[in-house]
């Protein structure tokens, strides 16, 4: 583990790159012992330094969800990140992505919970009691490190590349769907670019749900009620531009709509 003194250093060059746009080089080019939990030591510091500026934290996401992804990187586990409420857009609207370096988007299935859910091991029963509804999102990524290339303790102290987020389309109960079966496709400009059933992430998204909840049991910590969470993506990350339209249709769950500022 790193000194705390590093994580501070390190917590001052994301927070640095992520105000003002710039890419850095990876974290462990400087720190080559840094761990995964250093990566989670960092966010820890930013959030301190987020609420100290009146920030929000309104729910996590789970990132490298994908068996590809999970492959690619050598883990077994998904990354978790934090969501601040002023990174979540409504849908319908602009998205500002001024000041962003390279974003992409994908799309997630998210859950909104109405209890509390803690605990090592709950169950995807447990999950569903204490889901409000799910309902379609858009993350919107952005690395701070050079053509989105990374290691995993780097990408955790990065966030998990989070730069926005969009909620819509149509809040569903989980228990009326399958949620290993929803049909995702991604559209940039009319154009069909990205597909995928929503079982790509971990074979259920309720996976994502349990392993968070596990992850912040370790941390001594709960899912509070009210919490939104991303629970990773189903389609790739695709590149966005000024301009474009972005539509995500869900099957039985409705679709989001987005312009690109
Ligand atoms: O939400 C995600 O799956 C992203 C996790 C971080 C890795 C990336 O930027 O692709
Ligand atoms: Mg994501």
């Amino acid at each position: 583990m790193l000194e705390q003194a590093a994580i501070t250093t390190i917590a001052d060059i994301v927070d640095e790159a992520q105000s003002n746009g710039h890419t850095i080089a990876k974290i462990t080019d400087a720190h080559p012992g840094m761990t995964i939990d250093d990566g989670y030591a960092v966010q820890d510091e930013l959030l301190r330094r987020w609420q100290a500026r009146g920030r929000e934290l309104i729910g996590y996401k789970a990132g490298l969800t994908s068996r590809a992804k999970m492959v690619q990187m050598g883990v077994d586990v998904p990354s978790f990140g934090m969501l601040m409420r002023d990174t979540c857009d409504a849908e319908g609207g602009v998205v500002p992505t001024t000041g962003l370096i390279h974003p992409r988007v994908e799309g997630e299935i998210a859950f909104v919970m109405k209890q509390e859910l803690s605990g090592p091991e709950v169950g995807a029963q447990d999950v569903y009691d204490a889901t409000d509804f799910v309902q379609p999102a858009i993350e919107i990524l952005d690395s701070r490190f050079e053509k989105f290339k990374f290691d995993l303790a780097s990408v955790v102290a990065d966030n998990g590349s989070s730069a926005r987020f969009v909620l819509g389309g149509r809040p569903r109960r989980p228990q009326e769907l399958d949620l290993s079966a929803i049909g995702i496709v991604l559209e940039i400009n009319g154009e069909p670019v990205a597909f995928a059933a929503s079982g790509a992430v971990l074979g259920h998204p309720v996976e994502a749900m349990r392993m968070l909840v596990s992850w912040l049991h370790t941390r001594g910590q709960s899912l509070p009620a009210g919490a939104v969470v991303l629970t990773g993506a189903a389609t790739e990350a695709l590149p966005i531009k000024t301009g474009d339209a972005i539509c995500a249709r869900f099957q039985d769950m409705g679709s989001i709509n987005m312009r690109v500022d």
